[in-house]
């Protein structure tokens, strides 16, 4: 067993096992018992079959899916080199020169992260990235990058799939060790919705880069700059790309919004390139950004800052490749898009037709269309493995101009609604969070503060309050949702302008209004003073967090046990129990693994490379006195039995 802890190290698998390994790393001294794999997935298997997956809302498809066909790809013709290894061998400043240099058009395809957040709530399983993953490396390796991690899959992966995020990222790596790899960091949220202490924000990024992670984003939902400085400078400190955003939210155009406009953006911009960032990203998480705005921003942005710019934003307005197009024209340096079967609506706008748009143009992409439009069947196919979670708006809307939700968010408000069984007044929740945001002095939204401003909407509106008679209530009395009370006392730091004194007061009470007027203040003359961070190493203290894990888990935890428990301690914890009793279920074909088999249904199950389980039902027996029902498989063509307790 040591010897396959060591072989199963990614140090090793990396190719970079010194003898030091030995020393450096106990956990290799630590032997996980014999399993039997495939009892556990027997098991899971049974357990769906008959009582459903809880988190496939219920959904039982009437036919047997079949396998979707992954892209072609001649193997073992290695990947060429791309972008990664440009990376590493230039280093992050130079690789902005590079970025800067390029005629063509850039892009980042967000397959893999935004599209499957914003149209998919975030279900996509890495077994369906994986599938496809070797042949975008060999077939698009022309990419700028792939976004494929942080925002909400951390957790998602963990709470909804039982799969752990940092294995998906090795896995990613393992098989795309060409093209860079991007995520979206949450600023002093990390990939959480609270503020974290500094040394779990900077041990966070240094492991993310340490198991591959290329190209950090990183914003704050208030574009609250303090909030961005220790994850920026600890980026810095890697081999990493520091990848600094700046939210956008109103319109520029319009001469009445006065709150962010073009100089407002510049002036965060110059902020964030003095800040060390090395390249800069517009951030229209809501895809508010209009054709012509895009194109004034961009050209704003590239006259006054020196850095690379990207550009991302969401279809939700139906019009955004517009607006991708103008930013080109503009002098952007790259974009983010998603293949076609996952673009549109609050999703990214689509790659292959903004490939297609540019072909024989000077902003020319130079990607390969056939491939792409072979990714895009694929993922046509996949698809429909997530109808449940697939509820994204069919058409274009301009309602976003109003409501201004950010794409990830869009889906699940509308959910929540669904639950509290007010979904046929839609519009009217939408017009609630729009006037919320106004109550608010209107702010930047987008993870966590467009979720306080939902958290508000649904409150205000199920207690048939109206968001403009906040003011009036008496001050500090109603029970407002705890998200909003931590949002008014700075616990996510302050939008522009502090928040507005009246809304502060009504919802704090007279003395906590006060306490956070003086803390705004302070944040001020802070803000002014400090060039750089203090922050301290917090060894000391993630020693203790360390061994306060080792006690409940009974084990010495490694550092992805760590930081997903720093960052979920609930969710973990169920994720490991769920872990211990049923192995790694990441490896079932979605299909089984949210609906369960059929009689008659097979499933090939590659529990590690070059081992492959063969699982069929057979038949589902009735349920026995106590309720359990003996469901018949083979397994590699032996008979096997599980007994399931029917909860259905
Ligand atoms: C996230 O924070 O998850 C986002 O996608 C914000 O746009
Ligand atoms: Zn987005």
């Amino acid at each position: 067993p040591f010897l396959e802890n060591v072989i199963a190290h990614p140090i090793f698998k990396a190719g970079q096992a010194t003898t030091t390994l030995i020393d450096t790393t106990p956990e290799l001294f630590t032997f996980k018992p014999r399993r039997d794999r495939a009892t556990k997935l027997l098991n899971f298997l049974g357990h769906v079959t008959v009582n459903g997956n809880p988190h496939a809302k219920g959904f039982r498809p009437e036919k047997i899916f079949l396998p979707a066909l992954p892209p072609k790809v001649e193997t073992p013709v290695a990947a060429p080199d791309g972008t990664r290894q440009l990376l590493l061998k230039l280093g992050a400043k130079k690789f902005a020169e590079w970025t800067l240099k390029q005629k063509r058009l850039l892009v980042t395809d967000t397959t893999f992260r935004d599209a499957h957040q914003s149209l998919m709530a975030t279900r996509v399983r890495s077994y369906d990235m994986l599938a496809t993953a070797t042949a975008v490396a060999r077939r698009a390796p022309d990419l700028y990058s792939l976004e494929l991690w942080g925002g909400a899959t951390f957790d998602t992966a963990m709470r909804f799939l039982s799969e752990d995020p940092w294995e998906r990222l090795r896995q990613l790596r393992a098989r795309v060790p060409n093209i860079c790899f991007q995520m979206l960091f949450r600023g002093a949220n990390a990939v959480g919705y609270t503020n974290y202490p500094d040394h779990i924000v900077a041990g966070f990024v240094k492991h993310a880069a340490a198991n591959g992670m290329d190209i950090f984003r990183i914003f704050d939902s208030l574009n609250y700059l303090p909030n961005l400085r220790v994850a920026m400078e600890s980026v810095q400190d890697t081999h990493a790309v520091c990848e600094a955003a700046i939210c956008y939210t109103g319109d520029i155009l319009d001469e009445r919004r006065d709150k962010f406009t073009l100089q407002y953006y510049v002036r965060l911009a110059k902020e964030l390139e003095k800040m060390g960032a090395h390249v800069l990203a517009i951030k229209d998480m809501a895809g508010l950004c209009r054709p012509y705005a895009a194109q004034k921003l961009v050209k704003a942005l590239k006259d006054e800052v020196g850095l690379p710019i990207h550009f991302h934003t969401h279809d939700t307005s139906g019009i955004a490749s517009a607006s991708v197009l103008r930013a080109a024209d503009a002098g952007v340096d790259i974009v983010d898009l998603a293949l076609a079967s996952m673009s549109g609506s609050t999703s990214q706008p689509n790659l292959n037709s903004i490939v297609a748009a540019l072909q024989h143009t000077p902003r020319d992409t130079k990607l390969d269309l056939g491939a792409l439009n072979e990714f895009s069947d694929y993922w046509e196919q996949v698809r429909e493995f997530y109808r449940p979670f697939d509820t994204a708006p069919k058409t274009g809307s301009a309602e976003v101009y109003l409501h201004e939700m950010p794409g990830g968010q869009y889906t699940n408000l509308k959910e929540q609604a669904v639950s509290m069984g007010v979904s046929h007044r839609w519009p009217e929740i939408a017009r609630t969070y729009a006037e919320v945001n106004a109550l608010f002095g209107d702010i930047v939204k987008v993870t966590p503060s467009s979720k306080v401003v939902g958290d508000m909407a649904l409150f205000l509106f199920s207690k048939g309050i109206k968001p403009a008679d906040v003011v009036n209530l008496p001050a500090g009395e109603t029970p407002f949702p705890e998200s909003v009370i931590d949002m008014l006392s700075g616990g996510l730091g302050w939008p522009e302008g502090g928040w507005p004194a009246d809304v502060s007061r009504a919802v704090l009470g007279e003395k906590r209004h006060k306490e956070a007027t003086e803390k705004y203040k302070a944040s001020l003359k802070k803000a002014k003073a400090s060039a750089k961070s203090e922050k301290s190493d917090g060894s000391g203290d993630l020693k203790k967090l360390r061994a306060e894990l080792a006690e409940k888990l009974k084990h010495e935890p490694s550092d992805d046990e760590l930081y997903s428990h720093l960052m979920y301690p609930a969710v973990f914890a169920d994720f490991a129990k769920q872990q211990r009793e049923y192995g790694d279920v990441s490896v079932l074909p979605t299909p089984a693994f949210f609906y369960g088999l059929k009689p008659g249904e097979e499933i090939n199950v590659e529990i590690e490379e070059g081992k492959t389980l063969i699982i069929r039902l057979v038949s589902i027996g009735a349920p026995d006195k106590d309720g359990r029902r003996a469901l018949s498989f083979e397994l590699n063509g032996m008979a096997r039995e599980a007994f399931i307790a029917d909860k259905s």
